[in-house]
């Protein structure tokens, strides 16, 4: 078993894709957690000046972080049973990459009466379009899952987006039109080793 050491920053963010993939497939590893203060030692270590990134075995560093989850996808058993389940998978976390990114965008604006009017337009134009096409995607795999028969990083990377503390500013009901999907965020979020961590990772803000 390779030694992995996972760094950033003490919030779920960019890691937590990771992470998770990590506790469902019961893997030991350093889930190195720094404060910001600390970053400025840390930043030229790292191949991109960035994080997260992940070290195997005491010197091979991988930065990028759906490269990693990808990678640890692979490893342990997450990432599909062929190359056609493994591309439906890279194809459903790319889309949570690019919607992570597009949730960002409404957090830079200060005034939270306009920053409201934007989590509405992002919910309206992006989220809920591409719920209802995951709904149909859903329905006809049928298996509960995304992708195949079974738990792929891809059902990972949805449950990580869809219960990131920013999602609560689209309020409550931004799944009632999509029962397929949080039917498989709960299914998700019950995977034994998956509920042990999230009851017992620590609490932060993003
Ligand atoms: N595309 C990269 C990924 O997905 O890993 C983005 C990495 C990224 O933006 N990392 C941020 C960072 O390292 C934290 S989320 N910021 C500190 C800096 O750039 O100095």
């Amino acid at each position: 078993m390779p030694g992995y050491k996972l760094y950033y920053f003490n919030v779920r963010g960019r890691a937590e894709l990771a992470r998770l993939i990590l506790h469902c497939a019961g893997v030991p590893f350093e889930d190195f957690r720094f404060e910001g203060k600390d970053w400025p030692a840390i930043k030229p270590n790292m191949p991109f000046g960035q994080v997260p990134v992940l070290e195997v075995d005491g010197d091979k560093m991988l930065a990028q972080s759906y490269t990693i989850a990808r990678y640890l996808a692979r490893q342990h058993g997450l990432a599909g049973q062929n190359d056609w389940e493994q591309s439906q998978a890279d194809m459903y976390a790319d889309c949570i990459y690019d919607l992570h990114g597009i949730m960002r965008t409404p957090t830079w604006e200060t005034d939270p009466v306009k920053q409201k009017e934007l989590f509405d337009k992002v919910n309206e134009e992006t989220i809920q379009p591409h719920l209802e096409k995951i709904e149909q995607h859903l329905t006809k795999n049928g298996s509960g899952y995304l992708v195949g028969q079974g738990l792929t990083w891809a059902d990972i990377a949805y449950y990580a987006f869809f219960t990131t503390p920013i999602m609560t500013r689209l309020g409550s009901e931004v799944l009632t039109k999509a029962p397929h999907l949080k039917k498989l965020i709960e299914l998700v979020g019950n995977y034994p080793n998956i509920k042990k961590y999230v009851e017992t990772r620590p609490v932060t803000s993003a």
